[in-house]
Order: C-alpha cells, then structure tokens, then sequence
C-alpha cells in the first residue's frame, strides 16, 4: 500500500500559536500542510488567501496541499506561488473547464488532483484521469471545519477504488477530506486512501503541546 501522508489543515490552526505550531509539525514530520482557500462564491466562507501562504512559506519548507474552493480556478493560478513539491485540488464542479484548469496546472510540476463534493458521482473522473495524480474526496460539504460527514461518502470512497481499478488507474492518490477521525481514518485507509486531512477531528482539538501526542496516534490509526 502506499504510504500515509498527514496533511494538517491550517484553517483550523490557532494564529497567534502559528510558528509554535508548526515547529510541532516540522519535528511529526507532517507531510503537507492544508490550505482551505476560499471565495465566498464557490463556498459560503472566505478563507486562507495569498498572503498567508506566502507567510508560511517563509515558516517552513513543508509542502502545500491547496484545496481551491474558489470559482474557476484556472485563472488564478499565478497568484498562488505553487512549488512542485505540493498538491493542488481543483474541483470539478467550479468550472465548466475541468480539463482546462488541469492542463493549465501542468506546468507548475505539482500533484494535481481532482476534487469531488459529496454529492457528484466518481463517473465524472473518466475523461480526465490521465490529467491527475490523484482525486480528493470531500467527506463534507466543503466550506467550514468542526461538521459531521456526509454519511454516503464512506461508500463513496470504496466506489472510488473499484472504479480506479476497473480504469487500471490504482496508481491514483486518494485524499479524504472531511470529519477524518482516527477511527473512520483506519477504515478510510482500508478503502484505500493514503491522504489524510487532519481538522479539528484528530489533532486541532486541545492545545499545541498536545499536537504531537495527537498526531502519532492519527499517524497510528491510519498506518
Ligand atoms: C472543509 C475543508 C476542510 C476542513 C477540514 C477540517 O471545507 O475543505 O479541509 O478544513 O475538514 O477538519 P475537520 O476535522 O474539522 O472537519
Ligand atoms: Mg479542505
């Protein structure tokens, strides 16, 4: 199985306790840090914008993992300072110009992913999964942290990797983003994920000097 990645979403994370946070992760060997960016549009919330990224890149060398919840996503790129170390999730359901949108990602040299709500189906995947890494599953209906999962997604996931299978894709990364849980994160795994977005649900639950008890028992969990 390939390995885990623990990808810690920073939309969750404490500002005036940010370095110290990250000096916790940097030291878990966190492997991406999770950036909800969002619009007010494609989502009811704004969220974590360029400043900030362009704040934490000078923190620390742990790669991005942008989640892009903004409306058509292929035009606002160049704003986003992407390295090739990182992931980016575009959904599908922000442009009429999926394919676009992931051809226009290529030069940047990054993962690229497709992100799916919960309520659009995995046969939306086919025409463009030589363009991608790997799909991001969202387990909520994407825009806040601290909700409960969509109960159909789990079998979703499972859907997901018959259908990977079928394709001969099982190269594919599968990120679960959402209410992740140690407990639904074992099972997740089961089914196949490797990527593990880690909100209020597993780690950003107490303070920071608990981080990285309850990162190693996530990391436990999903092994
Ligand atoms: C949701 C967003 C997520 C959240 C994450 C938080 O719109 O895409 O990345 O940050 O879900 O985790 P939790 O455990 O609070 O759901
Ligand atoms: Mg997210």
């Amino acid at each position: 199985m390939r390995d885990v990645a623990i990808s810690a979403s920073m939309m969750c994370a404490d500002l005036v306790n940010l370095k110290e946070t990250i000096r916790v992760f940097e030291k878990e060997h966190v492997e991406y840090l999770h950036i909800d960016v969002m619009d007010g549009e494609f989502v009811p919330n704004f969220g974590l914008g360029v400043d900030y990224m362009r704040g934490l890149r000078e923190l620390t060398d742990i790669p991005l993992d942008l989640h892009l919840m903004i409306k058509n996503p292929e035009y606002k790129l160049q704003w986003l300072g992407i390295r090739s170390s990182d992931i980016v999730s575009v959904h599908y359901e922000s442009t009429y110009q999926v394919q676009r949108a992931l051809d226009w990602l290529e030069p940047f040299g990054c993962k690229r992913f497709l992100a799916l709500n919960p309520a659009t189906p995995i046969y939306v995947l086919e025409e463009v999964l030589d363009y991608i890494d790997g799909i991001n599953l969202l387990m909520v209906n994407p825009g806040y942290a601290g909700q409960k999962m969509v109960s159909s997604t789990l079998k979703k996931a499972e859907k997901l990797q018959d259908f990977l299978k079928q394709q001969k894709k099982e190269h594919l990364i599968t990120e679960v983003d959402g209410n992740i849980t140690p407990e639904n994160g074992a099972e997740l795994r089961q089914l196949g994920a490797s990527v593990f977005v880690a909100g209020t649900s597993s780690i950003f639950n107490g303070e920071v000097s608990q981080y990285a008890e309850k990162i190693r028992y996530f990391r436990s969990q999903v092994r």
